[in-house]
């Protein structure tokens, strides 16, 4: 259990505590699609998914994913459109956390008001929700003009409910059909935006390099430990386990991963070929102070670091330029150093929640 972990030697836990995991909560009539859209974006299984799900309030199902080490939720509002149907329940489950609301209407359900009621509802009570409208049945609405106006239908409807503007995402899940990949390209990229945590762990893979091939194996320990990183900051759930060590850890196990032994002069070499800038801000929080005194510190450390999304991004970019660094050097090859800071800056990139 990782509130217990307060070893810097020890291994690391293998799951989030189930406070740390952030919650993409799925918002809509029944039969909109919800759990379909579930199977779509996790490739799980119609049979795998239909077991997963807990109830977890009166009219909520909650599905993890992975199922045996979660590092994100869905909750499903199943009784949404029923009567006396009241969210301020399952509003409790997610309140104060990260988390992302996925609005799934059917196109060829032109009565959408119960849905944008209790969207109105969630957007009044946290400010810092982020939703993304998901149209689905668009097979259903054979003639291209029918499909637009129903689209722009729900998307004023919607709309009016937060005040603003969605995200929007088309996607057909039909039974049948193959999957509609543009449209959950699309939502997944919405998905990076509004919480890098899901979209990260729901992208598609598309690598076709080895070094690229190699990290996927370690992708979802790396997301696991940018969690761990971003939960630890928000709230003292992971006991006395800094950022720091969490991070150190992580590079000990892709080491080990990787074959390669993860010890103080390696993490020198590491953050030296990470260059000044960067380099310089780990070497601080790890007490690599051989290799501070060389390049000048600026900046906070990544320890001091105040919202949890940047220990979150950080840790992320931190564990995907380890992997880069240890693939070369496990083939006994240097590293290029543009190319390290390069995947360093685009995991960064990603990682991070520009808005927040
Ligand atoms: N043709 C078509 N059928 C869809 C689409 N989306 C969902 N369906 C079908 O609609 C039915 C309901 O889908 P579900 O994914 O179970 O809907 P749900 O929102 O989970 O429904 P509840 O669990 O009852 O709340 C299933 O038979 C789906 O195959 C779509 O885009 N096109
Ligand atoms: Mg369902």
């Amino acid at each position: 259990m990782i509130g217990r972990w307060k070893d810097k030697e020890a291994d690391a836990p293998e799951t989030l505590p189930p406070e740390a995991v952030p919650v993409v909560w799925l918002l809509g009539k029944t039969g909109a699609g919800k759990s379909s859209l579930v199977r779509a974006l996790t490739g799980q299984t119609d049979a795998d998914v239909g077991d997963g799900f807990k109830p977890c309030t009166r009219t909520a199902q909650s599905y993890d994913f992975p199922p045996d080490a979660p590092l994100l939720r869905f909750l499903d509002t199943r009784g949404l459109g029923e009567a006396g149907y009241d969210p301020s329940e399952d509003l409790a489950v997610c309140l104060g956390r990260s988390h992302v609301v996925l609005v799934v209407c059917r196109l060829d359900d032109p009565v959408q008001g119960v849905v944008a009621d209790a969207l109105a509802f969630i957007a009044k009570k946290d400010r810092g929700l982020r939703a993304i409208l998901v149209l689905t049945g668009g097979d259903l609405v054979p003639l291209p003009e029918d499909r637009r106006r129903a689209a722009r239908r729900v998307q004023d409807t919607m709309g009016a409910a937060v005040k603003g503007d969605l995200p929007v995402a088309e996607v057909v899940l039909a039974p049948a059909a193959d999957p509609d990949e543009a449209g959950l390209d699309k939502l997944r990229a919405h998905l990076l935006d509004a919480l890098p945590a899901a979209g990260l762990l729901l992208e598609r893979q598309k690598v076709s390099d080895q070094e690229g091939k190699a990290f996927q194996d370690a992708r979802r320990r790396v997301l696991f430990y940018a969690g761990a990183a971003a939960s630890s900051d928000i709230a003292p759930l992971i006991g006395a386990v800094s950022v720091p060590t969490l991070q150190l850890a992580m590079l000990r196990e892709l080491g080990k991963r990787y074959g390669v032994a993860w010890d103080r002069a390696t993490t020198a070499a590491f953050l030296g070929a990470m260059g000044a800038g960067v380099g310089a801000r780990f070497a601080a929080s790890f007490g690599v102070r051989q290799l501070a005194k060389f390049i000048p510190v600026y900046g906070q450390t990544v320890g001091a670091a105040a919202s949890g999304s940047i220990s979150f991004a950080t840790t992320y970019a931190l564990g995907r330029a380890a992997a880069y660094y240890l693939y070369w050097k496990s083939k006994g090859r240097g590293v290029d150093e543009q190319g390290l800071r390069d995947i360093y800056a685009r995991a960064f990139r990603v990682s991070s929640d520009a808005t927040d």
